[in-house]
């Protein structure tokens, strides 16, 4: 039996579109913090019994897309790592302590702790690198969460097989901080995959999406590189933005957001109008992330708990990436 945690990553600059050309390779570069507060935790057992590989989710057993998507990493590790013969089958069960799939980037961290587990269960032997590129074909944001701290994740190019993300700075860089206020209970209706294909599809925004998210990604690395919070936040916010725009113009319009999202965003512009460093970031779900400096996290945390509609926060840092577990 194996077992691996990993945390959910926030980007900084936003992943939103892939190459037409297979491999689920992003159409842009992206950068993200992998965050400590939230994990989730995977056990992989094989079991020679089994005619098709068994899930189980918050203690709940799941079958269809889910399950499959468990299985083609499975098989990929057992590929990458030279095993001769049928991969043997394996239960796989997976505990979050934060909302799954509700835009809190669970398939993010659910698929880099799966990489690691199941590359020890199936003796595969193989590197974080190798893992990161394994787990980003199955959720290109889950390659990210194999690395701690600040990781970047570039475009894909045409015809490329191997594209792994790569830590840009450890946790330690920059004791930035991140408050997540959720805005909602209950799973999102379109997953990142779907609405990310069909922005593509549809919005006569992407095109210059595409384009206008390189030079972001550069300012935000920069910025982060230089641990400078006032050039940092504007990118960011611009990404996220810029993201949300293409995806409302998509045809129907995606709309991620909730009454609160909106109030949220609002009240991180009156704090920072009061002084307070904060700026906002907005995945695929209504739930609003906070960015901060370390020092101003119970500032921020009691202003945003304190918005009409936020269900709950989570305080957040940069935290480390997917790594093994001794089984309890
Ligand atoms: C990100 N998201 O950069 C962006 C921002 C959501 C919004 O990466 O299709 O679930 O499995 O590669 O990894 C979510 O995308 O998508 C995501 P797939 P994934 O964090």
């Amino acid at each position: 039996m194996s077992c691996a945690v990993a945390h959910p990553n926030i980007a900084l600059a936003k992943y939103w579109g892939k190459r037409a050309h297979g491999c689920n390779l992003p159409a842009v570069p992206s950068l993200s913090i992998t965050l400590d507060g939230m994990t989730t935790r995977t056990v992989v057992q094989l079991d020679e019994t089994l005619e098709d590989d068994a899930l189980s989710l918050d203690g709940s057993a799941v079958v269809g897309r889910p399950r499959e998507r468990v299985s083609q990493l499975l098989d990929l590790l057992w590929v990458a790592g030279a095993s001769g013969g049928e991969r043997p089958r394996a239960r796989v069960s997976s505990t979050n302590d934060f909302p799954t799939a509700a835009g809190l980037a669970s398939s993010a961290s659910a698929f880099a702790a799966l990489a690691v587990a199941g590359n020890s269960a199936l003796n595969a032997g193989l590197s974080q690198p190798k893992l990161s590129c394994i787990a980003r074909r199955v959720s290109a944001s889950a390659g990210r969460s194999l690395f701690g701290g600040f990781v970047e994740l570039p475009a894909g190019k045409r015809g490329q097989q191997a594209l792994p993300a790569v830590q840009l700075a450890p946790p330690e860089h920059w004791a930035l901080a991140l408050v997540v206020a959720v805005t909602a209970e209950g799973e999102k209706k379109v997953g990142s995959t779907e609405g990310m294909l069909h922005t593509a599809a549809t919005s006569p925004l992407y095109d210059g999406w595409v384009d206008a998210a390189p030079p972001l990604f550069a300012r935000i690395r920069d910025a982060v590189l230089a641990r400078d919070l006032a050039r940092l936040g504007p990118a960011v916010e611009q990404s996220a933005l810029a993201m949300h725009a293409t995806a409302m113009a998509a045809d129907p319009g995606l709309l991620y957001w909730n009454a609160t999202t909106l109030r949220v965003m609002h009240e991180v512009r009156r704090m920072r109008a009061d002084g307070l460093p904060a700026y906002v970031t907005i995945d695929a779900g209504p739930h609003v992330k906070v960015l901060t400096l370390g020092e101003h996290l119970s500032a921020v945390e009691c202003e945003v708990a304190a918005i009409d509609g936020v269900i709950r926060t989570i305080a957040t840092r940069p935290g480390d990436g997917a790594r093994l577990e001794e089984a309890a």
